[in-house]
């Protein structure tokens, strides 16, 4: 047993919040592709080990992203199939460089991978990647494996053998109502994707995201994995949004533009195809250095998880913290 007065004073320290978990960085797609094309040479072919190179961030010691989410890029060379199998590890796939001949099966269901599509494999769902086209297919994975291997919570089989049988292709695309959807999606094409925002482009947004839309279910209007959602957000030209922090950390990909996330005393610049995570309960703004081009961020966040627990808290810049922190009594045990 422990006295609960030692534990107060551990308490005390998080009186304003936690720190942020894991540190601001930015990978850069300059430095990680080589190193993909690099990979092949120590992993020549992508069978059940996925040539995934995973980020890891300098302020975790578990690795990962952000302390939830892990984070990486995948490359599959010209015929290759990363084999089938299944995790209680929820990821989703956002293409890089994609093609029609390219797919991911999902449950028997084929998920084409073309430039920008996003592909979820759910929790517990059969996936196995195939390339049939002539190039290097490379997409960016996400998943929420830090937080369900600090559950204790990691389940994994493998589909024995390369793949699955595919059964259908087409019903898993996203359908904006309600009454068109059938399933949940398991595919949100990019161009309809795009076709959204620029609908959109002219709304004025939010002040401290942008314009940006969330890859909802439609079948429920929650998020697109009940531990991850998904967001695409476009910075107009010189847009540049106010700070603000949240309790849910989240992983960014720069669909294109350039620009910079300022992230508490950290400047993370990014180009097309950089990476980068910002850690929970961080203040954060961006900013689009063009004055001519927008710049659209997709982005993952563990928001969902904070939500269902009641937990989820955001607070803008400036604010008076008007959620004041309770009073606490000075601690008995105190030397
Ligand atoms: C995984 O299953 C894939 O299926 C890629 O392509 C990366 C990283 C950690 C755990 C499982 C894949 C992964 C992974």
């Amino acid at each position: 047993m422990r006295g609960q007065w030692k534990a107060d004073e551990l308490l005390v320290q998080t009186i304003g919040g936690p720190k942020p978990a894991g540190s601001p960085y930015v990978w850069k797609w300059s430095a990680v592709h080589p190193l993909l094309l690099e990979a092949c040479n120590v992993l020549p072919e992508s069978f059940t080990a996925r040539r995934h190179l995973g980020f890891m961030n300098p302020g975790l010691e578990r690795g990962g992203a952000t302390h939830t989410i892990r984070m990486g890029l995948q490359m599959v060379r010209p015929g290759e199939i990363a084999w089938a199998h299944r995790h209680t590890i929820a990821a989703l796939r956002f293409v890089v460089a994609g093609s029609k001949q390219a797919y991911t099966v999902v449950d028997g269901e084929v998920c084409p991978m073309e430039n920008y599509d996003l592909i979820l494999t759910p929790q517990w769902s059969w996936h196995d990647h195939h390339n049939k086209s002539g190039e290097n297919i490379i997409w960016l994975d996400v998943l929420d494996a830090s937080l369900i291997a600090a559950l204790n919570a990691t389940f994994y089989e493998p589909y024995g053998e390369k793949r699955q049988q595919a059964k259908r292709s087409g019903e898993g695309d996203y359908v904006p109502e309600q009454a068109g959807a059938r399933q949940p999606p398991l595919r949100y094409p990019w161009s309809e994707t795009e076709k959204l925002l620029q609908k959109m482009a002219h709304l004025e947004g939010s002040a401290y995201d942008g314009l940006s839309l969330e890859y909802v279910n439609p079948m429920t209007g929650g998020p697109a994995l009940p531990t991850l959602g998904c967001w695409v957000q476009m910075l107009r030209p010189g847009e540049s949004t106010q700070a603000h922090r949240h309790i849910s950390s989240a992983v960014y990909f720069v669909v294109r533009g350039e620009g910079e996330t300022v992230v508490g005393d950290e400047r993370l610049e990014w180009n097309r195809h950089d990476s980068f995570a910002v850690p929970n309960w961080s203040w954060h703004r961006h900013i689009n250095r063009s004055k001519t081009d927008a710049a659209i961020l997709f982005s993952v966040n563990d928001t969902p998880v904070f939500q269902a627990l009641g937990l989820y808290r955001e607070e803008p810049e400036n604010s008076l913290q008007q959620a004041a922190a309770p009073l606490t009594p000075t601690p008995l045990g105190r030397k």
